[in-house]
């Protein structure tokens, strides 16, 4: 049997629970048939040389975690320059907010060499390779051109923009040529794949061979839609551990008499933070029979703050928070409450239960996880409504959710509304097809459909 090589930016000890969700269903993956786990080790070298770093290869369990540290200029380049200043705002619509600076392109493309130059030494023939996110996108042509013969898949975590906004970025073409080295490529959305395939068909002159199959550059690249999911079922045993409950127990005793509405999310300009406070204190205007009932809890954890929009955006929440608690609070109740924190994994579930309406409301955002963690933390005899943003890539697949348009303060501040009254009989019903949706395309789902996709794709 092959072995699972995972390449992503940032490594996990699958041994290690508390790192959540995807960490765990690659680590199982791995665990599974006994594989490696290869990415940057999280230390940067100040002073070190550019495109250089020490390889260190540890064992965890059956898993091989392989990891190399960068040079604090690399870093710079890279992570917060390429990766983080230019692909993450362009991929999420936000021309306005990246940051062109050519020095950046020198660096990722060495980060990419420097990987893929490790990986190398590490790699059987037989290996398959599955390459994580937008920091490597082209490493598979950095690999090819060291000779690599290995099956090799990508899958994109965040969205893909359309062609005209993907064609802004400098670089475009060559990011696009790198993506033809893979066999497979997997993007979250059936609308990313769109804007993937007009792309290409547009800008490359590819062809489209049928099956998703597109041919450019001479190569052919197969590439699919694979929304990720979450594990329900370890999730549904963390909304019943001690933990969970005891958030449960202690939030519906302080909220028992209130109505209340949840956030939660790294703090980032995609989530649409300010939007979302935007439609609360609409929701308050209009409806005033949620005075003194109604509570916000948002939760943003700390998030690559060492980035000037981040510290904006820190500012701006903070500020919006204070105006909405000043004009609508009251002695003894404050409509929103702001938390820019992390809280720990094992006690988000019992936050999500006691939520009767949870706000996940991204301006832009390739799946968004939290949605589908709500969903399977609910109590299916009264479980909480989900507002969701229709440009989540989670909005594909959750269509019994509320969907709203998070640009629309006032349309939002009415679908909230909507979510508060629904009668308890629509909330199941509601309730029972989002939860089914999930279990049927859950985490396992998602990583057997992408290799086994990427296995027949190799062998076409
Ligand atoms: P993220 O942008 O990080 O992920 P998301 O999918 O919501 O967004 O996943 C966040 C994870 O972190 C969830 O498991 C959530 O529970 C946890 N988390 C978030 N805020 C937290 C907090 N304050 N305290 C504790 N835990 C918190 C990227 C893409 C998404 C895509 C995922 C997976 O941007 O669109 O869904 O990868 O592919």
């Amino acid at each position: 049997m092959s072995r699972l090589v995972v390449v992503s930016n940032r490594v996990a000890d699958p041994r290690k629970t508390a790192a959540g969700g995807l960490a765990v269903a690659l680590g199982d993956a791995l665990n599974g048939a006994g594989g490696m786990w290869f990415g940057w080790s999280g230390t940067v070298i100040e002073g070190g040389a550019p495109g250089e770093g020490e390889l260190h290869v540890q064992q965890a369990g059956n898993v091989k975690l392989a990891t190399v540290d960068l040079s604090a200029e690399d870093h710079a380049g890279y992570y917060l320059g390429y990766s983080n200043g230019v692909l993450w705002p362009v991929f999420h619509y936000r021309l306005d907010l990246a940051r062109f600076d050519a020095d950046y392109i020198g660096a990722y493309r060495r980060v990419n060499q420097l990987f893929a130059r490790k990986l190398m030494t590490q790699l059987l023939p037989d290996d398959i390779i599955w390459v994580h996110d937008y920091h490597l996108i082209p490493l598979a042509a950095e690999l090819r051109a060291m000779g690599c013969k290995n099956r090799i898949g990508f899958f994109l975590h965040i969205p893909l923009p359309p062609q005209q906004v993907l064609a802004a970025i400098p670089q475009h073409e060559w990011l696009m040529r790198a993506m033809f080295a893979y066999d497979l490529l997997g993007f979250q959305s059936q609308a990313d794949l769109q804007n993937f395939s007009r792309y290409v068909q547009a800008e490359a002159g590819a062809e489209e061979l049928g099956n998703n199959r597109f041919r450019a550059f001479n190569r052919t690249v197969r590439a699919g839609a694979f929304p990720i999911g979450i594990d329900v079922d370890e999730f549904a045993a963390l909304t019943h551990a001690k933990e969970a409950l005891d958030m449960y127990e202690r939030m519906k005793d302080e909220y028992s008499r209130r109505k209340l509405l949840l956030g939660v999310e790294r703090l980032d300009y995609s989530k649409g933070l300010p939007q979302r406070l935007r439609a609360f204190k609409c929701l308050l205007e209009r409806y005033p029979e949620n005075l003194r009932s109604a509570t916000l809890i948002q939760i943003a954890s700390p998030s690559r703050e060492d980035m000037g929009t981040y510290t904006d955006l820190l500012q701006e929440l903070e500020s919006l928070c204070g105006a909405i608690n000043g004009d609508f609070g009251e002695l003894d109740w404050m409509p929103v409450r702001y938390m820019h924190r992390n809280v720990a994994r094992k006690r988000l579930p019992g936050l999500y239960r006691v939520a009767r309406v949870a706000l996940v409301t991204p301006l832009r955002d390739g799946m968004n996880l939290v949605a589908k963690e709500f969903i399977a933390a609910q109590n299916p005899a009264d479980p909480g409504v989900l507002v969701l943003s229709r440009f989540a890539g989670a909005a594909e697949q959750l269509k019994e959710a509320l969907l709203v348009n998070p640009y629309d303060t006032d349309g939002t501040a009415d679908t909230i509304q909507h979510a508060l009254q629904m009668p308890l009989q629509e909330r199941q019903a509601r309730h029972q097809k989002l939860l089914k949706n999930i279990r049927e395309q859950d985490v396992h789902w998602w990583r057997k459909t992408f290799l086994d996709t990427l296995c027949d794709a190799a062998s076409e």
